[in-house]
């Protein structure tokens, strides 16, 4: 052994030495001291130090059912007693993976009755990226390539997802690939200058519109769109913008696809966001919360008029991976849509969520750090604003999110800055009594952040 758990600074060399992490800065990582989580259990996490931290955050927006369930790890460890691995290539299935589809058809929303499997999020955006691209070559129009998303939109890391994204970093680096495009987001708070919500949803949904007519609809393929984006800091489209992407998909003839991955399995205080706004998609990706994080997996789900021209008319379709269908991982979808569903997780999302927001709101509306509370289920964003009346961004966009982010978790609790937004989606088993913590841990967070920066703010 080259290491005894628990020996911090340890582990923390041999990090450094040898294991390159996501979306990092390396040098600033080295110089810096890498956290060790060693334990979990619920909503809290166990650092190599010793501290208990609120995980605000449910890991990355995944651990919906929380963490240390005993259910889950027996899944695991009956299947994988039984049939730990076997592929889904070659005219073969396992009962997890068929088990899976159906029960994935069942709750999606109406058509929504196929399930093709993948490992990641981002495996399953590309999957369904591809897929529009094969739907319409099988149809006879190969030229309807281009797909369109939207400014600060995030759908994974592999080079198609990337391009789809709206994050210009990740386009700088190797992931601008052509056809893709992005349109402004429905973001009111930063967007929305004098225009009311309902007037700005209509906005964006036309910036669609407006580009399949510059692109010439005969070249579009599809709009991928998060129900509301998460990683581009909980922005929450205005009401009237999901009917209006709906019509405008239809109308031109482009297939509509929701990335679920954050919003899938029972975040929004629906099943899925696309239960939430009203989305009628042709292919939505899930991913994160279908196995609570506990094991890789995701999946496109796929609409009967996608799927059957997929089924019924291209031939081979030339797409899959080693993983897809792992029983393991599907066993434990399984055990985890058991808790979601027997254990009333979606509904809990509704009452405990409406009790956060309400006590954000209380101690926030007046804080004179912040611009916005917004939230729907259990996902939120605290928008820190330089003068909460004109909805106006720091000078130096993301410095006062990252201030407070330190604060945070210095605190306990962790929360994500995205540029000064600070974002929240807690376990979905989160209790009363852990709100109340969470909201004093935050409010301590932003006194001090607001102690540091007040010279910055418009009073
Ligand atoms: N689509 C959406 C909407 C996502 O949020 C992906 C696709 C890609 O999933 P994978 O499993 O390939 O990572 C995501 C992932 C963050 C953060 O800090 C968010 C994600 C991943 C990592 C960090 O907000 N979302």
């Amino acid at each position: 052994m080259l290491n005894k758990m628990g020996d911090a600074a340890n582990w923390q060399s041999i990090d450094n030495a040898y294991h390159l992490h996501p979306f990092t800065d390396h040098k600033a990582l080295h110089e810096g001291r890498v956290r060790v989580i060693t334990e979990a259990d619920g909503v809290f996490l166990k650092d190599s130090d010793g501290n208990r931290i609120l995980d605000g955050m449910a890991g990355l927006w995944c651990v919906n059912a929380g963490y240390s369930r005993p259910e889950l790890v027996q899944a695991a460890a009956a299947q994988m007693t039984k049939l730990p691995y076997y592929n889904t290539f070659f005219k073969t299935t396992n009962p997890p993976a068929a088990a899976l589809a159906q029960r994935l058809a069942k709750l999606a929303p109406e058509g929504i009755n196929h399930a093709f499997f993948a490992c990641s999020g981002s495996e399953a955006v590309d999957t369904a990226l591809r897929t529009a691209r094969v739907y319409w070559q099988t149809l006879g129009k190969p030229e309807k390539k281009f797909v369109i998303g939207r400014e600060y939109g995030y759908h994974g890391s592999t080079t198609l997802g990337a391009s789809a994204g709206g994050m210009v970093d990740m386009h700088r680096q190797a992931g601008d690939m052509p056809n893709f495009t992005q349109v402004l987001p429905p973001y009111w708070y930063g967007y929305g200058g004098q225009m009311s919500p309902a007037e700005f949803g209509l906005y964006a949904a036309k910036q669609v519109e407006d580009k399949i007519k510059e692109l010439g609809a005969d070249n579009v393929a599809a709009f991928i769109g998060e129900p509301l984006q998460g990683s581009g800091g909980v922005i929450i489209p205005p009401e009237t913008y999901w009917p209006e992407i709906n019509r405008i998909c239809k109308e031109h003839d482009i297939l509509l696809i929701a990335d679920e991955v954050i919003c899938g399995f029972g975040r929004t205080g629906k099943m899925f966001g696309s239960d939430y706004f009203g989305i009628k998609p042709d292919m939505m990706t899930v991913a994160k919360g279908i196995t609570s994080g506990y094991i890789p997996l995701s999946a496109v789900l796929m609409h009967d008029r996608v799927a059957n021209v997929l089924i019924n008319q291209t031939g081979e379709y030339y797409h899959g991976f080693t993983y897809s269908g792992h029983p393991v991982a599907c066993a434990v979808a399984l055990k985890n849509l058991d808790i979601i569903e027997g254990e009333g997780l979606v509904e809990r999302a509704v009452t405990v969520g409406e009790v956060l927001r309400q006590k954000f709101h209380e101690v926030f509306d007046d804080h004179p750090l912040v611009g916005e509370v917004r939230g729907i289920g259990l996902i939120g964003g605290i928008e820190l604003s330089a003068d909460k009346r004109t909805r106006k961004f720091f000078a130096k966009n993301g410095r006062v999110g990252q201030i407070c982010r330190d604060f945070c978790i210095n605190n306990g609790l962790i929360m994500r800055a995205v540029r000064d937004t600070m974002v929240f989606a807690p376990p979905l088993i989160i209790s009363y009594d852990e709100i109340d913590t969470m909201v004093a841990l935050a409010k301590k967070s932003l006194d001090q952040t607001y102690e540091q920066v007040k010279h910055e703010v418009a009073l």
